[in-house]
């Protein structure tokens, strides 16, 4: 599976690994979400705890947001993103890990104008 980094205010892709040496020969992207954030970057991490790998969105001067996996081969099919806060930052880096060790996944932010922020 590869997500694109997005250009301005395009929908997130979805490209599939097709399995062979070449793997992401002749496979078109989904969109993700019909959201047409300015995204800056993107991580993957299994927020909620199903074992699904969620996809969360760090986008320029609009909120934050994550999308959860729906389980299925067409992971964010139907899936409405959330503003994980009200923060309006110019999010350009995203990063998933578990920093207070209690089993659940944190995120850490990046903007080249604001500190690092933990939510
Ligand atoms: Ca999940
Ligand atoms: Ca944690």
């Amino acid at each position: 599976m590869w997500l694109s980094e997005t250009t301005r205010e395009q929908p997130k892709s979805l490209y599939l690994n097709n399995g062979t040496s070449n793997p992401f020969n002749g496979i078109t992207g989904k969109d993700v979400t019909s959201d047409a954030y300015n995204t800056l970057a993107i991580a993957l991490g299994d927020v909620d705890g199903d074992g699904d790998p969620d996809l969360v969105t760090g986008n320029n001067l609009l909120s934050n947001r994550v999308y959860l996996n729906n389980g299925t081969s067409d992971p964010w099919n139907g899936v409405t993103g959330k503003d994980i806060t009200p923060d309006i930052r110019a999010t350009q880096s995203v990063a998933l890990g578990d920093v207070d060790g209690d089993g659940d996944l944190d995120l850490s932010l990046a903007s080249p104008t604001s500190p690092i922020a933990c939510t």
